[in-house]
């Protein structure tokens, strides 16, 4: 039987899959892309290859598409092509889903039975001579960071033991290393947490194991000068319920939050578990160690904020509960109770936020967060939307808006420095936005992060409409090539050993 995507929310109208692989040379461009721009976005996000098997899927559950905009002397180019998992491979040779509800093994095909189910779909990073794209509910997949050529999995050499990687490693900025947890690590639902220092040439230089309070989704962490810190909400998962084919995670409001602090380089059985109120929370996009203590910084809710995973009693969504609101999370370890203190820094209400990645881990300014509208926060079939970026100063709660107009709807931005020298969160944020009406089509806009609220300085245009994506990473040209150049030294490594 040929392919035909059902009716489904997730397969119609801006979210219909795109399914487009291949190259857009010179983009139009309506305004000014700074000359001096010389690098390339690569982002990741989900458009399924398939209908799923079910004919019902959640947004996280397509398969990872990769696409990259490269700037040079004012001009963009366009490229994308999917992460060519283990999954895609069988089900592109059969034609058709063969792994069945997200995150479920239960619900797969015996053909595929035991075969690495990951979509590649959430987060993507160069870093050690690869670019990984990663879904946090398997190894990380290795591509070429120019054809995008898919490589395959990688466990660094043997040396990755958990089963899982997250969507979200961090890089310090001074040191280079990457930092990395596998949650689920034993398998799904289990309750064992894996982390790992990567070398800035892509060698696991350290490894400690350790468990969570409860199983349930780690979805992000925050790493600091001496500590690392695992923070723990409300999304749980549960062995029994796949096995029943319910949904991999359901909210549960008797559950409190945690925060596991690990000293860097620490063994498992040196963590410290600190405790605080039920809560809702995701993306530490940032945080930092003061001293004793550590800071970890995301929107956070007093309720479920992702209305797919529902609340594990049946309770109906509630929209208004659902709102996060950029929040610190302060542990001390010096705190011999070891609870949570909560510090709401903006009245602003949304997810997905970013900051600029050269203050990573240490003392910081400016956030930015896609702002959800109360009243308006989700499209029919309860998509999360966005038309509003936030610009905060954690330091003073001051808030600045850029709003699109009302046809418009925003993904997630990356930060582009102005200069790789100059001062923190100076330059610009780029983003994907669609049109809901008409054809619609994507544009790539600009906006500076020194007129925040003014319209985009750019707005670069695409011939075709791109599924709404997730997370994404700039990268200078000079940071590119030297990438190449570390994968290449350990491919001709390993040519050598095998030669042997
Ligand atoms: C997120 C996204 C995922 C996922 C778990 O942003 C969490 C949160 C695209 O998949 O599997
Ligand atoms: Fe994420």
């Amino acid at each position: 039987m040929a392919t035909l995507f059902p009716n489904e929310f997730v397969y119609s109208g801006f979210m219909k899959p795109s399914r487009f692989e291949g190259d857009i040379f010179e983009l139009e461009v309506e305004g000014e892309v700074p000359a001096h721009l010389d690098g390339t976005f690569y982002r990741v996000g989900p458009d399924p290859a398939f209908p799923a098997k079910s004919g019902k899927d959640i947004a996280f559950n397509g398969d990872g598409m990769v696409t990259t905009f490269t700037f040079r002397d004012g001009h963009v180019d366009f490229k994308s092509k999917y992460a060519l998992t283990d999954k895609l491979k069988l089900e592109r040779a059969a034609r058709r889903s063969l792994f069945g509800a997200y995150r479920n093994p239960f619900d797969d095909d015996p053909s595929v039975q035991g075969q690495i189910r990951g979509t590649a779909n959430t987060g993507i990073q160069l870093h050690g001579g690869r670019l990984l794209a990663m879904k946090e509910d398997s190894p990380p997949l290795e591509m070429d960071p120019i054809t995008l050529d898919t490589v395959g999995y990688t466990n660094f050499g043997g040396k990755l033991t958990s089963k899982t990687f997250t969507a979200h490693p961090k890089v310090d900025p001074k040191t280079g290393e990457m930092f990395a947890i596998g949650y689920a690590a034993k398998g799904e639902a289990t309750r064992d947490l894996a982390y790992y220092v990567i070398s800035p040439d892509g060698e696991i230089i350290h490894e400690a194991w350790l468990e969570a309070p409860y199983s349930g989704m780690i979805h992000e962490f925050v790493i600091g000068e001496d500590y690392v810190a695992f923070p723990l909400t409300a999304v749980t998962s549960d062995i029994e319920r796949l096995k029943k084919m319910d949904v991999h995670f359901r909210f549960d409001p008797s559950k409190d939050s945690y925060v596991g602090v690990l000293p860097r380089y620490g063994r498992g059985d040196e963590v410290r578990w600190f405790s605080g109120p039920n809560r809702f929370a995701q993306h530490f996009a940032n945080g930092f160690q003061e001293g004793r203590r550590m800071h970890l910084d995301a929107p956070v809710a007093h309720g479920n904020a992702f209305p797919f995973f529902p609340d594990i009693n049946g309770a109906p969504f509630d929209e208004e509960k659902s709102l996060c609101r950029l929040t610190r999370w302060t542990v001390d370890l010096d705190d011999n109770e070891c609870k949570i203190v909560e510090t709401v820094l903006s009245p602003a209400t949304g997810e997905f936020p970013i900051v600029d990645d050269r203050w990573q881990g240490r003392p910081y300014r400016t956030h930015f967060m896609m702002v959800q509208t109360p009243g308006q926060a989700f499209a029919q079939g309860k998509k999360m939307i966005f038309r509003t970026i936030a610009k905060i100063d954690v330091t003073n709660g001051e808030t600045i808006y850029h709003t699109g107009p009302d046809e418009v709807i925003f993904q997630e931005p990356i930060f582009i420095p102005r200069s790789p020298e100059g001062p923190e969160a100076d330059g610009y944020l780029a983003f994907l936005i669609t049109h809901m009406t008409g054809q619609q089509l994507s544009e790539l806009w600009l906006v500076d992060t020194a007129d925040f609220a003014a319209p985009p300085i750019a707005k670069v245009k695409l011939p075709i409409r791109l599924r709404p994506g997730l997370h994404g990473e700039w990268y200078e040209r000079s940071f590119i090539e030297q990438q190449v150049r570390i994968g290449r030294a350990r491919a001709g490594a390993n040519l050598m050993t095998s030669d042997r």
